[in-house]
């Protein structure tokens, strides 16, 4: 059948028309550039094909709306918000693209006056997506794609002094879409800078640095190769500072000449994520001036491992998106900056250009700051994987030309860049001959560093071996080498961070410490991509995929950072500092006073560092001290004694030695004091003691055969006789428990339970119990009364089940004990593999808005996430002890409590615990916090809404990976809670949690 002819943006053969050779971003460059960012007037066009007549005229526009650049099109209310994760927006059919195909006329003018023609003018766009024309004067000057890329155009014969008119006609879709399926929102528009450059007629055109370090003495070479335009002499100089290292001169004498310098830089510091170092290298060639940045180190594989610098490196990283909550895929560069500095304040060494190359300013910063980079082209067609036809494009040489483009185009821009290890062919494209080429043109412009490639599953063309989302059983076989190629290992993602999680970070850390050739990987992913919205109620939110109508869409896939949208850490990046920290912190039972101090650094030894000590009784510090000399290099240890004094035990606290070690001098990323590890030790010392009821307290019952009432001199309990539970507790009038314990083994579903849910929900019916009473007694004492209650626990239509014992006593002086025991049983044979959790939910009087606890804080833990929780007393009000998440969900839960008080400012409820239990206090319930789909939508309880866990499942990554591990899944079992509830004076929980009772 025949075929239509292709649109110019339906070719997958052209890269460009009038574009020129790509070439590396300079540092510094004396030719002028004049930013052509600002209002620009715009059209926006259901095709390109309704583009009005003489549209490309200059003082046409007349009537258009006016945009900004840079901006994607979708945040200024033009075309529809639209995400999916791997599905093309429309029949795969390449390099064809829909006859509707969304386009926007920008155009603007500018003003040139007569010096400026001393030089040629060239004009370059950052960043377009996905493809475009333009125009200068009306004249047709060139049309490129590749949204993530820079493209220039020479428009010296076509501008004039005076006013001279630039349009830029882009496209939605292109040929270039079916490579740019990456998993983000569908934007287009002009969201890069851009700029004009004055160019003078002899310029320096290129220069490609490739700066290597000798490591036997320490001395740095750098092979400059320059590209230079007209006829002329230049020098060149090679800079630490201020301080000349090496200069030299060179001619030219063509239209355009490659010149080779080797500049011998003696004894260099090389450059490391840890000691990022950097010299500049100055060329002068005529009347222009440039300089690059440069580091010196030496990128190889040795050994079986990826070093620099000799050494083996582990990463310890983060996928990195372009994100702003209000701008889209537009960003700033004192956004990417506070990016960051904060990966360098959690210990992030590595970065992860996920899925397309940054604009120039984030390598800039890596460079300075110190993080390892993978650079990856803007290249993925994912969703060739869902017509069954996965290696369509990867593998038909028609398409080569493009491949190779994209990886070219971004090797020639960021080659000077010391940060980037690694050079990416892209991302989620199956494997094929484009990927073989692509590598070795990769080689050919740069055979310094190393070529990465998830896709390339056997690590054919790749140097590393590469793989998302393994197991850790699966990892651990890699490590110990029975899986696989014998390539070094990275993990490109893993620690899916969507919603609460992601859990079981410190596994993968363990296995990546463990086995040389795992070299570490990268947390799936730093922000999540939420567009901040207010809607006419008034309520701020963030909206996600099919928030906007958008169909078919990946709802909340979107929402899976360490980041939230305004850049709040979630809990999972502290506790992703704390999993990488350079430093580990141990002590050995039985070992007094000494710890032991574990450097990960790979390069640096811990002398910028010092050691914060200090002795922690409940809410006090009774000794504290700080260790200046520390001496251990890198993957060494050392031992040191904690000189803390020694004291007598206050009865019934626990002591903990806290360690914090911490940067001795200001950092360019963090101030001196900032924390880079912590640990915790429970010290021996402990004075148990306990204490009888006060004797005498009078009660008196009440038994009208529904409800049997207990009142002392001030309180009253209600035990409710059908139900089988403890219905309200009063002291003094004033209500504490509102609705007693009952057994619960729900969560509201978290992200990484996404898998499970509907065997959970629609299956199980976890969400569902029944606990029917079984037996009432009672029997009163001389100052206690007894009521036991069985019960049975189950859930809708199911056999598995616990019989419950609720053993209550209720003292004269108005304390409650409750000891409750699950049996398990099981009558037939279906079941869930795991729970949520085992536990009873109660409610308090809503007035109880204070809470403090005992137990691991401050924020959130769950059992596969709790490396960077203290134990400690921690006050917060209800509020305070949730997690606001994008997505409701399960979170706020505190593992390790053993006490927790909930106040009104003036008395409090005090509930002690015999063994240290899980805790959530939130102001709603799970089931309202499921149903809600944005944090406005969850419904405020009428009483405070307290969960005691037994046990409390793991987080997990099952979002995108690993399970839950076996020991975080809480299984079917018996189970035992018992804890003791009293009314106190709000200033007095700390003081009365320490009052034990004896039986
Ligand atoms: C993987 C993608 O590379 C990434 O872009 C993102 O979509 C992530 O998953 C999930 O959030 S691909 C997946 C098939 C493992």
């Amino acid at each position: 059948m025949e075929r239509r002819k292709k649109k110019r943006w339906e070719d997958e053969t052209i890269t460009g028309v009038g574009r020129r050779e790509a070439r590396t971003s300079f540092y510094g460059d004396s030719a002028r550039h004049v930013s052509l960012n600002g209002d620009w007037k715009f059209l926006y066009l259901e095709a390109p094909e309704f583009s009005p007549a003489g549209f490309e005229e200059p003082g046409s526009g007349a009537g258009w709306d006016t945009i900004d650049v840079p901006s994607v099109w979708q945040m200024r209310g033009y075309d529809h918000m639209h995400y999916t994760d791997v599905l093309y927006l429309f029949p795969v059919n390449p390099p064809y693209v829909p006859s509707k195909n969304p386009t926007g006329i920008y155009k603007r003018s500018f003003v040139l006056d007569d010096a400026w023609f001393a030089g040629d003018t060239i004009l370059k766009f950052h960043g377009v997506d996905s493809a475009y024309d333009i125009w200068v004067n009306g004249v047709h000057a060139g049309y490129s794609k590749v949204s993530r890329l820079p493209a220039e155009f020479d428009v010296t014969s076509l501008v004039k002094p005076g006013e001279n008119d630039v349009t830029v006609r882009v496209y939605k879709w292109s040929d270039g879409t079916y490579l740019e399926d990456q998993d983000m929102w569908w934007f287009s528009g002009i969201y890069r800078d851009v700029e004009l450059i004055n160019e003078p007629k002899n310029a320096v055109l290129d220069c490609r640095v490739t700066a290597v370090l000798d490591t036997a003495c320490e001395c740095g070479r750098a092979a400059i190769d320059l590209t230079v335009k007209g006829v002329g002499s230049g020098t060149w100089s090679l800079l630490d500072g201020e301080r000349l290292m090496a200069e030299g001169d060179f001619t030219s004498s063509g239209d355009q000449k490659e010149i080779g310098i080797t500049a011998e830089a003696g004894t260099v510091r090389p450059w490391t994520a840890e000691t990022p170092y950097l010299y500049r290298i100055r060329i002068r060639f005529e009347n222009h001036e440039i300089t690059v940045r440069t580091g010196f180190r030496t990128i190889e594989i040795k050994d079986g491992n990826f070093t620099v610098n000799g050494t083996a490196i582990l990463l310890n990283g983060v996928n990195h998106h372009d994100y702003s909550p209000t701008e889209g895929r537009a960003v700033t560069y004192e956004q990417m900056k506070a990016d960051v500095i904060l990966m360098k304040q959690h210990n992030i060494n590595a970065l992860r250009c996920s899925h397309y190359p940054a604009a120039d300013c984030l390598y800039d910063l890596c460079d300075e700051y110190g993080l390892y980079v993978i650079d990856e082209a803007d290249l993925e067609c994912h969703g060739f994987e869902w017509v069954e036809n996965y290696t369509w494009i990867s593998d038909d040489p028609a398409w080569e030309t493009a491949y190779v483009d994209r990886a070219v185009r971004m090797v020639r821009r960021d080659f000077n860049h010391p940060s980037i290890l690694m050079w990416s062919l892209g991302n989620e494209s199956a494997f094929g001959c484009n990927f073989v080429k692509s590598a070795e043109a990769v080689r050919t412009v740069d055979p310094s560093r190393l070529v990465h490639y998830e896709g390339d599953f056997e690590a054919e063309a790749a140097d590393v071996y590469s793989t998302m989302y393994t197991w850790l059983d699966k990892l651990e076989e890699i490590g110990r080498g029975e899986k696989g190629n014998q390539k070094p290992h990275v993990m490109c993602e893993y620690g899916h961070s969507m919603g609460n999680g992601a859990g079981c970070l410190k596994a993968y850390q363990d296995l990546f410490r463990k086995y040389k050739r795992l070299q570490g990987g990268f947390i799936w992913e730093w922000y999540d991509h939420g567009f901040l919205t207010k809607d006419e109620e008034g309520h701020e939110y963030y909206r996600y995929g099919g928030s906007y109508g958008d169909f078919p869409n990946n709802g909340n896939f979107c929402i899976d950072g360490l980041l939230m949208p305004d850049r709040t850490p979630s809990p999972s990046l502290t506790e992703y500092r704390q999993v990488i920290a350079p430093v580990e912190i141990r002590k050995k039972t039985g070992s007094g006073r000494e710890i032991l101090l574990k450097n990960w650094y790979d390069f640096k030894d811990l002398s910028h560092l010092c050691v914060k000590w200090w002795i922690s009784c409940d809410e006090t510090v009774q000794e504290e001290g700080v260790i200046e000399d520390l001496n251990a290099g890198p993957g060494e240890g050392c031992r040191l004694e904690i000189p803390y004094r020694p004291f007598m035990p206050e009865s019934n606290t626990d002591y903990y030695l806290n360690v914090s070690v911490c940067l001795k001098q200001d950092v360019p990323y963090a101030g001196k004091g900032h924390e880079v590890s912590r640990g915790q030790f429970l010290l021996k010392e402990h004075l148990e003691t306990a204490v009888l009821h006060e004797a005498g307290g009078r009660f008196v019952t009440e038994d009208d055969g529904i409800l049997f009432k207990v009142k002392g001199k001030s309180s009253e309990v209600v035990f409710h006789k059908i139900y089988g539970r403890l219905e309200r507790w009063t002291v003094d009038g004033k209500p504490y428990v509102t609705a007693g314990p009952e057994v619960t083994v729900y969560r509201a579903t978290i992200d990484n339970d996404m898998y499970k849910k509907d065997d959970w929900m629609n299956k199980y019916f976890i969400q569902l119990p029944d606990e029917q009473m079984e037996y009432f007694r009672t029997e009163e004492h001389e100052n206690h009364v007894d009521v036991t209650i069985g019960t049975y626990f189950g859930c809708l239509n199911q056999s598995w089940g616990f019989l419950c014992d609720y053993h209550y006593t209720v003292y004269g002086d108005g304390a409650v004990t409750c000891r409750l025991e699950g049996k398990q049983i099981q009558r037939g044979k279906a079941e869930p593999g795991f729970l949520p959790r085992i536990g009873i939910r109660l409610k308090a009087s809503k007035d109880l808005q204070k809470a403090a606890w005992y137990g691991l804080g401050f924020q959130e833990n769950y059992a596969d996430s709790r490396e960077a929780a203290f134990m400690g007393v921690y006050r917060s009000d209800v509020d305070g002890m949730s997690t606001n998440y994008v997505y409701p969900q399960e979170n706020g839960h505190r593992e390790e409590v053993s006490w927790y008080s909930l106040g009104d400012g003036e008395r409090s409820l005090l509930v002690t615990a015999d063994r240290p239990l899980g805790l959530n206090i939130h102001n709603y319930t799970e089931e309202s916090l499921e149903e809600a789909k944005y944090p406005w939508q969850i419904k405020e309880a009428e009483d405070v809404i307290i969960h005691m866990d037994y046990l409390h499942s793991g987080l997990g990554s099952n979002s995108c990976g690993q399970e839950q591990e076996e020991a975080y899944k809480v299984k079917r079992q018996d189970f035992a809670l018992s804890f003791t509830m009293r009314a106190v004076d709000a200033a007095e929980d700390v003081a009365q949690s320490k009052i034990k009772y004896l039986d």
